[in-house]
């Protein structure tokens, strides 16, 4: 009897719908499953179980993964010294409308096959550049109505868009920072189409990456103007968020340089300064990329904790840089250690309000095929999927909050109350540090707790 109630009921046939999917572009791989850890199939899950419940909420609930539009349809593999690699069988090559329209049928069967609900894009990734700012506009909305279809059809969403004002000529100088007024004017125009669409599509964010809002040189520089500018860029952006009523969260991306010698927005704490100096903050939350805070000399974590503790996290463009190496060489993260630091701080943040974790990360340029970029994702979701377990169980022991929340402890009561809430001055200090004498400190314990995180691993 219930059986039959769910063979017919309208709500079941809709999700069966849902679930209907492309075989045209990756027809050798099968949807990806979860098999556990003692599968030996590379094009399944070991660890991300999507509907697994951790800690009241589902892996998915948690993790909200994002593919990058720019890196998996539109990467074609070059690097500084050789040409690109990648086979991508679909794609004519061309700068047409319908070349870009086509590519949302794989980007939208990739995901799937992958399990993956939300996706980011650059305005340029998903359409064309043409001859003009309107026909550009135009190619634009034309991809977004195909984007539009495919995401009611598969029921994933658009974690957040952004303009590409690096890549054109025009903005060599960059765009907002540009020392050219109509360059400044142009990018402006390609960031209020970009938040129209974004909005359109439902977007949960907008992010604003200044890969070129930077300097190469300071001889030909002046920073103070420059960063006025930038500042009035993003403050008419937010004056036009909430006029057109786009309730998604803006975020802004550090990152140290490359392609800029040094570009403003180079860290978290840079980017917070910004925003404060400016009246920004508030307006806009951080999108913090794990190679970006290696380029900027910083761990993940660091970045992470300095935006948490100005309550400023948002989101996460979850990628890892090669130590050696040291370019924005974007690849996918699979290291356990990093994945779990990254969780911890989410868990402790209670998890991302519209952000996620958005995979902008590419395959090496000797993994070629298309089969590859489901082994990267895989291998990237695995890896969170571990760090969430990792971390949930970390917090759930306790010990380790409770060691950090131990070490403050003395600032609970008595003077460190009174110094915290502002009701001592100095000489209230130097009376009571004469009269207590020489003060008192315990271990720090870092190999202690490294032992411990390692326990859990
Ligand atoms: C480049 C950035 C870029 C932003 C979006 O290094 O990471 O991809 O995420 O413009
Ligand atoms: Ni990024
Ligand atoms: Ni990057």
């Amino acid at each position: 009897m219930l059986d039959l109630f769910l063979i017919f009921s309208p709500e079941i046939v809709r999700v069966e719908q849902l679930l209907l999917m492309s075989d045209e572009f990756f027809p050798d791989i099968p949807k990806i499953e979860f098999e556990g850890t003692d599968s030996k199939n590379p094009l399944a899950f070991k660890h991300y179980d999507a509907n697994e419940t951790v800690g009241g909420k589902t892996m998915k609930e948690h993790l909200r993964f994002g593919c990058a539009y720019w890196h998996t349809m539109r990467n074609g593999l070059a690097d500084p010294f050789g040409e690109g690699t990648a086979e991508r069988p679909w794609d004519d090559g061309s700068n047409s409308v319908e070349n870009a329209q086509k590519r949302v049928g794989a980007m939208f069967e990739f995901m799937q096959k992958c399990g993956i609900e939300y996706y980011c894009f650059h305005d340029r990734d998903v359409a064309p550049e043409l001859e003009d700012l309107q026909a550009s506009h135009d190619a634009f909305d034309a991809v977004a109505d195909e984007l539009e279809k495919a995401q009611k059809e598969t029921g994933i969403k658009l974690l957040w868009g952004t303009a590409c004002l690096f890549a054109h000529k025009r903005y060599n100088q960059g765009a907002g920072t540009s020392p050219y007024a109509d360059v400044f004017a142009y990018g402006a125009a390609q960031i209020k189409k970009a938040i129209d669409v974004t909005h359109r599509l439902g977007g949960e964010g907008y992010v604003f990456w200044g890969g070129r809002e930077g300097y190469a040189t300071l001889y030909n520089t002046d920073i103070g103007r420059e960063l006025n500018h930038l500042a009035a860029l993003l403050r008419m952006a937010v004056d036009y968020k909430k006029k057109i009523g786009f309730t998604g969260d803006f975020f802004i991306e550090p990152k140290p340089r490359e392609p800029s010698t040094h570009q403003y927005d180079s860290d978290s704490a840079a980017c917070l300064n910004f925003l404060r100096e400016h009246n920004l903050y508030g307006e806009l939350k951080l999108n913090i990329e794990t190679n970006h805070a290696t380029l900027a000399g910083h761990t993940m974590m660091h970045e992470l904790e300095v935006a948490m503790a100005a309550n400023a996290l948002g989101s996460i463009d979850a990628n890892t840089g090669d130590e050696l190496i040291g370019w924005d060489t974007d690849q996918f993260p699979t290291n356990i250690y990093l994945t779990t630091q990254i969780m911890l701080c989410v868990l402790r943040m209670g998890g991302f309000d519209k952000g996620g974790l958005n995979f902008d990360a590419k395959c090496r340029r000797e993994s070629f095929t298309t089969e590859d970029l489901f082994h990267a994702h895989i291998g990237g979701m695995d890896a969170f999927a571990r760090g969430l377990k990792i971390a949930h169980a970390i917090l759930e022991d306790g010990r380790l909050e409770d060691f950090k929340k131990q070490r403050y402890s003395s600032f609970d009561s008595g003077i460190g109350a009174q110094i915290e809430n502002g009701e001592v001055s100095l000489e209230d200090l130097e009376a009571y540090a004469l009269k207590n004498g020489e003060p008192q400190t315990q271990s720090g314990r870092q190999e202690m707790l490294e032992n411990l995180i390692n326990d859990f691993i």
